[in-house]
C-alpha cells in the first residue's frame, strides 16, 4: 500500500484532517493537503485562537501569525501580524515561491496579500470582539495574565510519492501586546519539515518553544534515528526540564511529528487533543497527557 500521512495539533483539526486524507489518498500533493487542511481550520468562526473568529490582541485587532515549508527543497514562506486576510496560510505558501522576501510582517504582509487577491475580511467577528471587551473588563478589574490556554493548528503531511510539508496558523494568545510574534511562523520552532526524515509542529506558549527551537530538534532526533514518538518524548520532556531548571518556569508545550514512512509521535506536558491519519488508518481524535515522572 501507499503510504502517506497527516497529523495535527488539537481536535479542531479533525474536519482538515479528513479534507487532507482524502486528498492524500487520491494522490494529491502533501503541499495542497496540508494548505486544505489549515484552510479549513481557519475559516471556522467557532474556533477562538485560527483565522476567522480567532481572538484579537489588547488593542482589539486579530493579527495572525502562519507558515507553510515544502520539505523537498525547504522552501519557506511566513507571515506575523497580519490583517484581514482570510488565509493567512495560502500568503505564506505564495511566500514559499520567493526566494526573497519570503517573510513578511505587518503592513509589509497586509499589502502582499492585498496585492496578490487573497481574500480580504474583517477578522474580528462579533463574538470575538464580545470576548475581548469581557476580557478587558475581567483583566482591569483583576491582574489577570493575557495567555491563557492554546490552540494553534499545526500539521504535517506525507504524501504518497513521499513528499512531506507543514504548515502553521494562529491568532496567537489572546490579549497579547500589539506586534507580538510567537512560534508558529518561525522556522524551527513552530514547525519544520525534511522530506528526508519526517517534519514536526507546535502549539503552546511560543516565547518558550522559541528557547528550544523544538520542532527542528525533533526532526533533528529523528534524523539520528529515533522513531517520531522517542524523538517528541526526547525534545519535549529534555527541554522542558531544562528550562525549568535554567530559567524558573516552562509555559505549556504539545508538539505532533511525522517521519517519511507515515509512523507519528505526539509529545505534550498538558493534556492535549489532535487528530491524525494514514494510509492504513482512518482520521481519528486522539488525546495525549503528559508522560508520568
Ligand atoms: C503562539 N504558539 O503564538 C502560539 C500560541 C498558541 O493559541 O498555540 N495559540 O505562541
Amino acid at each position: 500500500m501507499t503510504m502517506w500521512g497527516t497529523i495535527a495539533t488539537w481536535r479542531m483539526a479533525h474536519d482538515g484532517v479528513v479534507d487532507a486524507s482524502r486528498q492524500l489518498a487520491a494522490g494529491g500533493t502533501a503541499g495542497d493537503a496540508v494548505e486544505a487542511l489549515i484552510k479549513r481550520v481557519e475559516a471556522y468562526e467557532y474556533y477562538k485562537s485560527v483565522g476567522y473568529g480567532g481572538l484579537p490582541n489588547e488593542e482589539g485587532e486579530v493579527e495572525m501569525d502562519a507558515a507553510f515549508m515544502d520539505g523537498d527543497t525547504f522552501a519557506q514562506g511566513a507571515v506575523a501580524g497580519i490583517h484581514n486576510v482570510l488565509h493567512a496560510v495560502s500568503v505564506a505558501r505564495a511566500l514559499s515561491h520567493e526566494h526573497y522576501n519570503s517573510f513578511r510582517v505587518g503592513a509589509g504582509a497586509t499589502k502582499y496579500a492585498q496585492l496578490q487577491g487573497f481574500e480580504m475580511v474583517n477578522m474580528l467577528t462579533p463574538r470575538a470582539k464580545k470576548l475581548w471587551q469581557q476580557r478587558l473588563a475581567a483583566m482591569r478589574a483583576s491582574d489577570l495574565s493575557p495567555y491563557d490556554g492554546h490552540d494553534t493548528v499545526g500539521a504535517v503531511t506525507l504524501a504518497g510519492n513521499g513528499s512531506m510539508a507543514t504548515a502553521t496558523s494562529t491568532s496567537g494568545l489572546f490579549m497579547k501586546k500589539a506586534g507580538r510574534v510567537g512560534d508558529s511562523p518561525l522556522s524551527g520552532s513552530g514547525f519544520y519539515v525534511d522530506s528526508a526524515v519526517g517534519g514536526a509542529a507546535a502549539t503552546g506558549l511560543g516565547e518558550d518553544l522559541m528557547k528550544g527551537c523544538l520542532s527542528y530538534e525533533i526532526v533533528r532526533q529523528m534524523a539520528a534515528g529515533k522513531t517520531p514518538q522517542e524523538a517528541a518524548d526526547q525534545a519535549v520532556y529534555s527541554f522542558a526540564e531544562t528550562l525549568q531548571a535554567r530559567y524558573g518556569k516552562c509555559g505549556e508545550f504539545s508538539l505532533v511529528a511525522m517521519n517519511n514512512r507515515g509512523e507519528w509521535g505526539v509529545a505534550t506536558n498538558v493534556e492535549f487533543t489532535f487528530s491524525v491519519a494514514t494510509a492504513d488508518a482512518a482520521p481519528q481524535i486522539l488525546i495525549a497527557h503528559p508522560a508520568a515522572d
